[in-house]
């Protein structure tokens, strides 16, 4: 099983102030950080990113939204990474969310939902790649 998986700070949680208390609750539940930067998405960029929801409705709205301001992808390393990672963010509509989860502590609704999880290992794999090239991730530590 692959250890890795690919989180974001999405744009209103970056525009809110939220990024240094998201990533505290990441590093705190055990996650490393194996690569991070902080870009604004261009529209080509989140259309690939998205491509599975691309006959979705909300879609275009979704693209809106993630090039709406700066956002921060981020390549996380620990055991059990991506579902770990999804229990910690909690469900896609915060009103749903556990208590204490981060979408539930961060987000508005279910469009500006202040983080993404990689929902497999093979999309870990391939959304990592979407951001970051290999030698922008640390392997030694
Ligand atoms: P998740 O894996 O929890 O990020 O959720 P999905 O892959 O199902 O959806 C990806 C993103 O599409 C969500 F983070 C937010 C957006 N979305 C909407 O805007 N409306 C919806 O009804 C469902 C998802």
């Amino acid at each position: 099983m692959s250890k890795k998986t690919l989180a974001i700070v999405k744009p209103d949680a970056v525009i809110n102030g939220h990024s240094g208390a998201i990533l505290d609750l990441i590093i705190k539940a055990g996650f490393k950080i194996k690569g991070m930067k902080m870009i604004h998405l261009t529209k080509s960029s989140a259309e690939g990113f998205y491509v599975v929801h691309k006959k979705r409705p909300f879609f275009g709205e979704l693209v809106e939204y993630m090039t709406s301001g700066p956002c921060i992808p981020i390549a996380l390393e620990k055991e059990n990474a991506v579902d770990d990672y999804r229990k910690l963010i909690g469900a896609t509509d915060p009103a749903k969310a556990d208590e204490g989860t981060i979408r539930k502590l961060f987000a508005k609704d279910i469009q500006s939902n202040a983080v993404h999880g990689s929902d497999s290992d093979e999309n870990a794999e391939k959304e990592i790649a979407h951001f970051f090239s290999s030698d922008e991730l640390l392997n030694n530590y």
